[in-house]
């Protein structure tokens, strides 16, 4: 009996040891800085960089609220926390709250979050320096931002940076490719995820142009954010096969910054859609003798550009080019052996693309 216990205490202590062997340390709210060292910055092109300490933000008028958490597998916490109004602290620094863009909360641990211009708008964010009573912990240390009503991924500990952001210019889409084409035709490597070896294509190697600061992801569920260019392309991988498939990750990322599921993702005017994901979120019709996604129904989710023609890629060069009225005919769908392709009904059979690469506005 005793030395299962024993043994039950080594695996314990493994496991301990190894979830701390990811951490990175956290720059900011280091466990050497006194207390009333511990600030957090708030960034942004008018405003250059100001610092604030926890002493300041407990100058502003504090709020305590009750508070229910949501995280992605939808469990509910409850929390009361205590904290200044985010609000209250741009006043001061003659901002408006609703008048903002986007927001990214940036964390010590290396967990980002940007947190779109409608939440920014709609919700109050707290900055909390106490929850449940007591002071924060140190992996919560400096402050966590609080906003009620809203998923939990937005809740970010140990926060030591917000970045005001200013308007991002949205284009519609003029190229969009299909991810399991575009994966085949990748160097692959093993990604070992939890018990499973999958595998994976770098971030840096998928073919998304140069532009645009941040990419879009979207999932399945309906989960969209964006990520931050830098990060995605030097840290990303797309696990494209197994759980949770394509699934966005790092072994360098917070683990709630991954995007399971993914739809599709977007840089600058270039996406990238994944049809298994899609046989899943679109509704699956029969057209040309074949079950799918109709084409028009994808074009209107990625917000394509409007054009006369359209140009239909293959892995192997073969080219097609189909008029705007005949887009209502398509259907995408995935061949036996999983070659993703596209149908349509009442065209000439040269017009049907196997190993389908992209559809691009002429
Ligand atoms: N700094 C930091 N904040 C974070 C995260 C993280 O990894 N690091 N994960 C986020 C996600 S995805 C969730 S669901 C919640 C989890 O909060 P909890 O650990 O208090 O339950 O914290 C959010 N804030
Ligand atoms: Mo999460």
């Amino acid at each position: 009996m005793k030395k299962n216990f024993f043994v039950l205490f080594l695996i314990l202590l493994l496991l301990f040891t190894a979830a701390c062997g990811n951490k990175q340390p956290a720059p900011g709210g280091g466990e050497e800085n006194p207390q009333e060292e511990e600030a957090i910055v708030i960034s942004g092109s008018q405003l250059g960089e100001h610092k604030i300490t926890v002493a300041e933000l407990k100058e502003f008028t504090p709020v305590e609220k009750n508070v229910v958490s949501v995280n992605s597998a939808g469990n509910e916490n409850e929390y009361s926390v205590k904290g200044a109004l985010f609000a209250d602290v741009l006043a001061e620094l003659g901002l408006q709250q609703k008048e903002l863009n986007a927001l990214r909360f940036v964390a010590g641990d290396g967990y980002m979050m940007e947190v779109p211009k409608e939440v920014v708008a709609a919700r109050d964010i707290i900055l909390a320096y106490e929850i449940d009573g007591e002071p924060l912990q140190e992996k919560t240390k400096p402050v966590r931002a609080i906003v009620p009503e809203e998923r939990s991924m937005y809740w970010v500990r140990n926060l030591v940076r917000i970045e005001i952001l200013d308007a991002a210019e949205v284009k519609p889409l003029s190229k969009l490719m299909f991810l399991e084409t575009v994966a085949a035709g990748m160097e692959q490597q093993d990604y070992t995820y939890y018990e499973s070896t999958d595998r994976a294509v770098l971030c840096s190697e998928l073919p998304l142009p140069e532009d645009g600061e941040t990419v879009y992801l979207k999932a399945r569920d309906g989960l969209d954010k964006n990520e931050k260019a830098e990060v995605f392309l030097q840290e990303g991988y797309i696990k494209v096969t197994g759980e949770a498939a394509p699934l966005y990750l790092s072994p360098n990322l917070p683990k709630g910054m991954h995007v399971k599921e993914m739809l599709w993702l977007a840089k600058a005017e270039v996406g990238l859609l994944s049809v298994e994901q899609g046989l899943q979120y679109f509704t699956v019709t029969e057209k040309a003798g074949e079950e799918g996604i109709l084409l028009t129904d994808i074009l209107a989710e990625v917000k394509m550009v409007e054009s006369e023609q359209y140009l239909l890629t293959a892995a192997d060069g073969y080219e097609v080019e189909i008029n705007k009225a005949d887009l209502a005919q398509g259907l995408v769908y995935v061949r036996d052996g999983g070659e993703v392709a596209v149908k349509f009904d009442g065209l000439p059979k040269n017009t049907s693309v196997k190993g389908l690469l992209a559809i691009e506005a002429k």
